[in-house]
């Protein structure tokens, strides 16, 4: 049996999937006997209840007057090399590569190659920043320096060969959710605060930035509502809120348009759903659709990024090119028209979740990474 390691883990704390996906991980790793130490500004916001096996190590910036700008990067990476010294840190998996990959390749410095450090690339850290000619050098070296890195798709990793001209090796490492947290809820009495019986709930999950291409989703409802009475819930908050508002006054849509603003318990909210809708312009992964997945909700979305391998077109849902949302409107009629099709479809994203994307095969798939970077393979 492989010895326990203890593992760095830096991430975003209070958004986003990366931070999600990363402190889950470390949840799962931790129950599985691993030391596992979070160092980052603020406690990540689905940490959730004690663990003996995890620790909180509070990044503290310096306000310092000559500084203009508070250098929390500096700070990152000595607090990331002052805990891998006192707690023998084995590896420092960061999440996102600015500046985490950047900041853990200035700690290795600090505390030696015995320090491994996995970098895990989450999307918009390549599909954006690495676009940026003045940051491209610089996730380059961190991506290059790291001792393994992953891409949570097939997709983002092509990108990150070619936006960056990178040849090292890179792992696949799809993203995962917790099955004892995201299965089918008992949402009826929830969902009847919304929709009457006989109408259809979709739904939005994001974080509302223009990537979301949220006024598709919009538009994927005006038409859906024309042929089978809907509801349209917009869960989460973000800056396309305000412009969306005003285009669903305008087509007179306010009465079947719901915002329920950002939740926390996501599979309770997501079981009132019939479909998903992510017509994303970008999207490395989309654990939105995964979570719905889980829950035995299929996702109508559009054929960007990593999408296609998450959701299998007429299997566990339905794709259609970026901004053609006639025909993802075309695809959600069909699904909600045609209960057998609907049943077909629920239980096979039951099962994807389950085979293909469970937790236990992604904590494995990281661990082996760990103990090949250490050598212990
Ligand atoms: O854009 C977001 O939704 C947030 C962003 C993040 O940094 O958390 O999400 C990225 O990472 C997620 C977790 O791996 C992926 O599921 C999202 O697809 C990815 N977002 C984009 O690529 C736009």
């Amino acid at each position: 049996m492989e010895p326990f390691l203890k593992i760095g883990i830096t991430c975003y704390p209070s958004l986003g999937g990366s931070g999600v996906v990363a402190t889950e991980l470390g949840k799962l790793l931790a129950e599985k006997g691993h030391e596992v130490h979070f160092i980052s500004h603020s406690v990540p916001f689905r940490l959730g209840s004690y663990h003996k096996n995890i620790f909180y190590h509070e990044v503290e910036v310096s306000d310092y007057y000559v500084f203009r700008y508070p250098p929390y990067d500096l700070s990152l990476a000595t607090k990331m090399a002052t805990v891998a010294k006192a707690q023998g840190l084995d590896i420092l998996h960061v999440h996102y590569a600015v500046p985490h990959a950047v900041c853990a390749f200035l700690a290795k410095q600090m505390v030696g190659d015995s320090l491994k450090v996995v970098t895990t690339l989450h999307g918009t850290d390549i599909t954006v920043l690495a676009q940026d000619e003045s940051l491209k050098d610089l996730i380059r070296l961190a991506i290059n320096e790291s001792d393994a890195v992953t891409s949570v798709s097939r997709d983002l990793m092509r990108e990150t060969r070619e936006v960056l001209d990178i040849t090292r090796d890179i792992d696949l490492t799809y993203n995962f959710v917790d099955e004892r947290v995201y299965y089918p809820r008992d949402a009826k009495s929830c969902r009847m605060d919304f929709a009457a019986p006989g109408e259809k709930v979709l739904m939005h999950v994001s974080n509302f930035r223009p990537v979301k291409r949220v006024s598709d989703v919009v538009d994927i409802f005006h038409r859906v509502n024309e042929q089978v009475p809907s509801q349209l819930l917009f869960v989460g908050e973000g800056p396309e809120l305000p412009k969306i508002q005003c285009k669903i006054k305008d087509l007179g849509l306010a009465d079947r348009v719901h915002f329920l603003g950002k939740q926390d318990d996501i599979a309770h909210v997501i079981s009132m759903a019939d479909v998903l809708l992510l017509p994303s312009e970008k999207e490395s992964f989309g654990l939105v659709a995964l979570e719905a997945m889980a829950c035995g909700v299929p996702t109508v979305g559009s054929v960007a990024g990593g999408i296609p391998e998450l959701v299998t077109h007429g299997e566990t849902g339905f794709l259609a090119p970026i901004g053609d949302t006639k025909q993802m409107a075309e695809h959600c009629i069909a699904l909600l028209q045609n209960p057998d099709l609907a049943a077909r479809i629920r239980e096979a994203c039951l099962t994807r979740a389950k085979t293909e994307f469970s937790s236990e095969m992604t904590t494995a798939a990281y661990e082996e990474i760990y103990y090949r970077v250490l050598n212990r393979q």
